[in-house]
């Protein structure tokens, strides 16, 4: 950046911390989309004088509310929840739901601001929201998780629709909580339409909506890779998280001939040396999906499976590291450690994974970076594709879906090496964040001052 430009993004930066004190996460990823499309404002004065990045930084409405519901012992419990409405320029908005204790504004926030550039890049009509709960959802009976579901739609319900917004899932959230959410959408509405996505096949799901996010993450690291002239067959992936990002990337990584490595929940990472076998990766989504264990349970259950109690997986050796659980999960001691284990590539399965100092070491050490903007979008992608079915009232095959899936994934591949010849001097992140923008940006110029 030029000298000028300089100043002009840390007064940017500053205000942005000013206007939001103690939330964090939001201004670390408006920052990074911030320096990434700098030098698109700054030679464009429409851009400038229209004040496009100050209004993009701020949601369109954040709605808060309580919900109250009561547990299995009768006692009455209360949540604070939220949705974030971020950006409706080019879509309905659209974006999951998170059920985790460590749930908050600014986490919400961050997600939703992120949405607004991911799902611009999936070039469906789609504009960006998060929304969720500190609600905890470990040991909570199948019961209280229904009764808490229901009273948070009893008040969401009023904000969502097909054309409004669409939420889906996200972590804690899964099949089960969209079955619970949309049966209370249906009942206080008396409408049966598209107004969430994630939902079952039986009633008005997608075919590989479940698996998409995963599977669109190892399409895209297959795209970065041929971009470097090497394959995926053979090469060693270790994947952070167990739940439905990390265990279908695991999967669908599996049958493109990579050796899976490592998965990790909360409690800590199991590790496999040879990689793990498909039958292996059956029990392991069983016990995370359907019965929801704990990895730990795992230790000893088969030749070569490792379990590290309390640790990340991002000590072995490996050649790709895919991090799918968490924001900030993959700090710069990690990405050393990893850097000096052999790495080569990382794609990011989760929103935010890597702290900015993660991203300047494998920048530094030109370590091929797919971020979670462009390589997760294969969630809310399908979930696009489940809102165009849910509107047409048909089905499309599996087949179909998944066809559709992998040539959206390149099609943003090719997006941001678009991006990367017109400026050699980016990588991924900035074409991914320039890419997103440039349409959300034109959108909002074309609507005036609004
Ligand atoms: P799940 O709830 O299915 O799984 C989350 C996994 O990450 C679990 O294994 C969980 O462990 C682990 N995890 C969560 N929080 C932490 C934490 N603070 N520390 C360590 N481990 C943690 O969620 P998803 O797989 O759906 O989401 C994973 C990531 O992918 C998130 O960043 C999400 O925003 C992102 N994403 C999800 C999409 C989707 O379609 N679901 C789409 C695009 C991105 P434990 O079980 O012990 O809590
Ligand atoms: O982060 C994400 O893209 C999601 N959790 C999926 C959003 C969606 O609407 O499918």
């Amino acid at each position: 950046m030029a000298s000028k430009s300089q100043t002009d993004f840390s007064n940017f930066v500053n205000g942005l911390e000013r206007r939001n004190p103690h939330e964090n996460e939001f201004v670390q990823a408006v920052r990074e989309v911030a320096h990434s499309v700098f030098p698109l404002i700054d030679s464009d004065a429409d851009y400038r004088s229209a004040k496009i990045l100050e209004r993009m930084t701020e949601p369109d409405r954040v709605i808060s509310f309580r919900v109250s519901w009561e547990d299995d012992e009768r006692n009455i419990r209360v949540n604070r929840a939220w949705r974030v409405q971020f950006n409706r320029a080019i879509g309905p908005y659209k974006g999951g739901l998170r059920f985790h204790k460590s749930v908050n504004q600014s986490i919400l926030k961050f997600l939703g601001f992120e949405q607004t550039f991911k799902n611009s890049l999936t070039g469906l009509p789609m504009g960006g929201a998060k929304g969720g709960s500190n609600f905890n959802p470990k040991g909570k009976s199948a019961r209280e998780v229904m009764r808490f579901c229901q009273s948070f739609m009893s008040e969401l319900f009023r904000h969502i629709g097909s054309d409004a917004d669409v939420p889906a899932g996200d972590i804690g959230v899964g099949a089960r909580e969209i079955g619970f959410l949309f049966g209370q959408y249906t009942r206080l509405t008396n409408e049966f339409e598209g107004a969430l996505t994630g939902k079952g096949l039986s009633y008005g799901g997608s075919p590989v909506r479940k698996e998409a996010t995963g599977y669109g993450a190892i399409y895209f690291l297959q795209c970065m890779l041929a971009k470097q002239d090497e394959a995926l067959e053979g090469k060693r992936v270790a994947i952070s998280g167990a739940g439905n990002v990390a265990l279908f990337a695991a999967e669908r990584g599996l049958q493109e001939g990579a050796k899976v490595i490592t998965l990790s929940d909360s409690g800590g990472f199991i590790h496999c040396k040879s990689g793990l076998d498909e039958e292996a990766l059956d029990a392991i989504k069983t016990l995370k999906l359907e019965k929801r264990g704990r990895l730990s349970e795992l230790s000893e259950r088969w030749k070569g499976v490792e379990y590290f109690d309390g640790k990340a997986p991002w000590g072995v050796e490996c050649d790709v590291a895919a991090p799918c659980a968490t924001q900030n999960e993959l700090d710069g001691d990690a990405a050393r450690t990893l850097i000096d284990n052999g790495l080569r590539v990382v794609v990011e399965g989760a929103n935010m994974p890597s702290t900015d100092e993660a991203i300047q070491c494998f920048r530094d050490e030109g370590i091929v970076f797919g971020p979670g903007k462009a390589a997760n979008a294969g969630g809310v992608a399908v979930s696009g594709f489940e809102q165009s079915q849910n509107a047409a009232r048909l089905r499309w095959s599996r087949d179909d879906v998944n066809a559709r899936l992998k040539s959206l994934m390149q099609s943003i591949h090719r997006k941001c090496a678009e991006e990367m010849e017109r400026d050699e001097g980016i990588d991924y992140v900035d074409a991914a964040n320039r890419a997103g923008f440039r349409k959300v940006a034109d959108a909002m110029l074309a609507y005036g001052v609004v």
